[in-house]
């Protein structure tokens, strides 16, 4: 792992982006620009917060996240890679991938004319923990802070075999009270229902919430808004290279039982989630790339 002054001197940004460690030993990046400020830690590649200026967080971090070597963190957005949920056959192996517990190096970072403030991370194959992943692969992952957090993660096959991906951004975002927002955008898709034995079902009308909702979508490419009267809000989730959209609140029993979303966490954030999971499974041959990437932005209602 580099040390801080070299990161800071590499690749700091006066008065824009600076590295810093947190107490847990993770190193972070603090961006703050004319727009928003934002805070990434190196471990996982994992944007914690998002906050445009003049505007309420609209990435959403547990309070009682761990931040710990090795550990997921609560909130923000995971990044999950190469696989999504529990894996396909292997229950030893970490759910959600090892792409979110593992260091990603730093590439570059840019401080950008429009005001914007760009990182660039690499998951060095090195990091991969090869009994789970023996396959050549890169990926990318590029992060753009400015009145909208723009988010990219490029995979690439290096090796002489065709692989097949799952991943999702698992973001986390800030609303009033779930019970009391919505989420557009999925009606008349087709999902599996986590709760109800992954039994296949099709949604009508915007996504609400009384109980806990764990849903996959698939085969939808749709932008979804995230609908908050309370905070005369609603937050746009744009996404490109993403057939899936997981849908996710723990409500009471599952949040009590995880441990790590605070007093009442459930009820201040929703998971929309730009994937390819299931049915929507990435396939890349020898030197195919692929990118799945998503816009967030914010608008007054
Ligand atoms: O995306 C929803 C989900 O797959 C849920 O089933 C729940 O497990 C959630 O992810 C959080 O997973 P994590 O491993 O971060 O606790």
């Amino acid at each position: 792992m580099t040390d801080l002054k070299t990161l800071n001197s590499q690749f700091g940004i006066a008065n824009h982006l600076l590295f810093e460690t947190d107490p847990g030993g993770l190193t972070l990046v603090k961006i703050d620009n004319d727009f928003a400020s934002a805070s990434i830690a190196l471990q996982g590649g994992h944007v914690m917060t998002w906050t445009p200026h003049n505007a309420e967080a609209v990435i959403w971090l547990s309070p009682a996240a761990k931040l710990a070597p090795g550990k997921s963190i609560r909130g923000g957005v995971p990044i999950c890679w190469p696989w999504f949920g529990p894996h396909e056959s292997q229950t030893d192996f970490p759910a959600h991938g090892f792409a979110r517990t593992t260091p990603w190096d730093v590439v570059s970072t840019t401080q950008r004319d429009d005001g914007a403030t760009q990182l660039v991370l690499k998951l060095a194959t090195a990091n991969f923990p090869a009994q789970q992943w023996p396959h050549p692969t890169t990926v990318q992952y590029v992060v753009t802070v400015g009145d909208t957090l723009e988010i990219e993660l490029v995979s690439q096959n290096t090796g002489p075999g065709a692989i097949t991906l799952g991943e999702a951004l698992h973001t986390y975002f800030n609303v009033s009270d779930v019970r009391e927002i919505s989420v557009d955008g999925l009606d008349g898709c087709h999902y599996l229902d986590k709760v109800d034995d992954f039994t296949q079902k099709q949604q009508s009308g915007p996504v609400t919430f009384s109980s806990e909702v764990d849903r996959v979508y698939v085969n939808t490419s749709t932008d979804c808004i995230i609908r908050d009267p309370a905070m005369s809000r609603q937050i746009r989730i744009a996404k490109s290279g993403s057939n899936s959209t997981v849908v996710w609140n723990p409500w009471i029993e599952k949040a009590n039982k995880m441990g790590d979303l605070g007093d009442n966490g459930y009820l201040k954030m929703v998971c929309v989630e730009s994937a390819n999971a299931d049915e929507n499974v990435v396939t890349l041959q020898p030197g195919e790339q692929h990118t799945l990437s998503v816009r967030y932005s914010v608008e007054q209602i």
